[in-house]
């Protein structure tokens, strides 16, 4: 194709406020070229927060007149999304990508963007400033430093030096650590009250830091523990949250197609599918951002929300990531248009709808429909092995309890079974039935592998990633030992399509 002068100036420019003057009018931000002032503090820059909670409130600071809910995010340790908003001004542009179609705005929410390990100073300054009144955080279900299985704070390394931080005026290096820092400095510069909304995948997210939050604080030597406790109690709030947006890793192709829409160079760009949902707790210490106005639901309880999405998504998501990758399957959407994957996920939905009670005015069935129409679309590309990441911390949120609850009501757990073990397989064999290396990542990864021979018992007991009353059942880890037996022999397909 021809060079057009045009197209000159766009290979060479970055995002910036004074570049969005050509940017098409329909990708512009919903705030135009303002720069929100300091409102939120957010813990982790990942694309999921990019292209959800940052859009959110960039809509909502436009509806209501208020560009006061500027987001001050935090990377608690990469630099390379910071450098890059730093670089544009804190823009960056969320494409939505569905079939053959791809739509492209710019995100004008972001007014900072910091490193904390090189600027804990500054991060420390933003959670003491009284204007902002809202932390957020996406940090992964890692990140909360919790049992996977019991939620109980962890007593590690990482955990006892960061308490030994935070008591020492110190630099913590956890997000978790960050959060508590953060919030003594907001006691001790008396800037008010202040809400912390979880934006991850756990069950009762915002309980579960609150209560994690209380862990670390109780660590804490001293008077200085005790105060801060009183301190949180009073002032602070945690609500539960449940997130919805599927959001892949970013690809070259994205930043070729945010270049070509948009016009200028962009570092940050993010892609996701056109849905979007936030279904917030309704209990704020304080002012909030008028969320509302961008089409995020405040509820007074947000379990039943959360208890449907991460039983019928997330654990789907699992199940065609694991069966998907061992099959050969690159992508989500190629995996669940396996005949025999489908099979399998939709066992899985009877059981899930069997055992869950449905939000107010959901229609559980058309929901797991929708989801997996969702997950078929094709312009994500969204990988298997993305999808399959750190799988001994989300089993037990999303899979788990529905073996528990399908125990309970006296039937055998079948699909969700398959799931743990097909993620056992993942894990340890690392390849697909063909033989292809798979890319995994697990903090179990290296402790399931030092297990030598597939007793399905002993891999459970290492993992650590299911009640000890579940892994200590016989008949159910023979069940899982039948499912490892039968991927080992017949592949993951033919295991899948056995479900019916
Ligand atoms: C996925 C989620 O990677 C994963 O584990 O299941 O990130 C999923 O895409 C989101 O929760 C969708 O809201």
């Amino acid at each position: 194709m021809a060079a057009r002068r045009g197209d000159v100036t766009v290979a060479d420019r970055s995002l910036s406020r004074a570049a969005l003057a050509t940017v098409p009018a329909e990708a512009r931000p919903a705030l135009g070229g303002t720069l929100p002032g300091p409102g939120i503090v957010h813990l982790g820059v990942g694309a999921f927060h990019r292209a959800h909670q940052a859009v959110y409130t960039d809509l909502a600071m436009a509806a209501a007149g208020d560009p006061g809910w500027g987001i001050v995010e935090v990377a608690p340790r990469s630099t390379d999304v910071v450098d890059a908003l730093r670089r544009q001004d804190g823009l960056y542009t969320v494409l939505e990508r569905s079939g053959d179609r791809v739509a492209a705005r710019v995100v004008g929410a972001v007014s900072e963007a910091w490193h904390a390990p090189s600027s804990f100073g500054e991060v420390a300054g933003r959670f003491a400033d009284p204007r902002v009144r809202v932390v957020t955080l996406t940090i992964t279900e890692k990140g909360y430093l919790g049992d996977p299985v019991t939620g109980a704070l962890l007593d590690d390394d990482t955990v006892r030096a960061d308490v030994a931080a935070v008591a020492a005026g110190e630099r913590p290096r956890t997000g978790l650590g960050l959060l508590v820092a953060g919030l003594r400095g907001r006691l001790m510069a008396d800037a008010g009250p202040v809400t912390v909304l979880s934006c991850d995948n756990l069950v009762g997210n915002g309980h579960r830091l609150g209560a994690l939050v209380g862990e670390f604080v109780a660590r804490l030597p001293g008077p200085s523990g005790t105060e801060l406790a009183a301190w949180i109690a009073a002032s602070a709030r945690f609500p539960s949250a449940m997130v919805d947006r599927i959001v892949p890793a970013t690809t070259p192709a994205d930043r070729a197609d945010a270049r070509r829409l948009v016009g200028a160079a962009d570092d940050a760009v993010v892609a996701a599918e056109p849905f979007t949902q936030w279904v917030i707790e309704d209990d704020f210490a304080g002012e909030r951002p008028a969320w509302e106005r961008a089409g995020a639901e405040l509820v007074a309880d947000v379990a039943p929300h959360e208890t449907a999405k991460l039983r019928v998504l997330n654990a789907a998501h699992s199940m065609i990531a694991y069966l998907g990758a061992l099959a050969g399957h690159e992508t989500i959407a190629a995996a669940v248009a396996d005949p025999a994957v489908r099979v399998a996920v939709e066992a899985l939905h009877r059981d899930v709808l069997a055992t869950v009670d449905a939000p107010p005015g959901w229609d559980l069935r058309a929901y797991a429909a929708s989801v997996l129409a969702r997950f078929a679309n094709p312009a994500l590309g969204h990988r298997c092995d993305q999808v399959a990441a750190d799988g001994s911390q989300k089993l037990p949120v999303r899979v788990v309890p529905t073996i528990l609850a399908t125990r309970a009501a006296g039937r055998p757990s079948a699909a969700a079974t398959l799931v743990v073990a097909a993620w056992l397989r993942f894990v340890r064999s690392g390849r697909s039935d063909d033989g292809r290396p798979l890319t995994v990542n697990d903090p179990a990864r290296d402790t399931l592998r030092a297990v030598g021979g597939a007793d399905a018992a002993r891999l459970l007991r290492a993992a650590a990633a299911v009640p000890a009353e579940l892994a200590a059942d016989e008949d159910w880890v023979a069940d899982v030992a039948g499912y490892l037996d039968d991927l080992a022999r017949h592949g993951a397909a033919a295991t899948a399509a056995a479900l019916t």
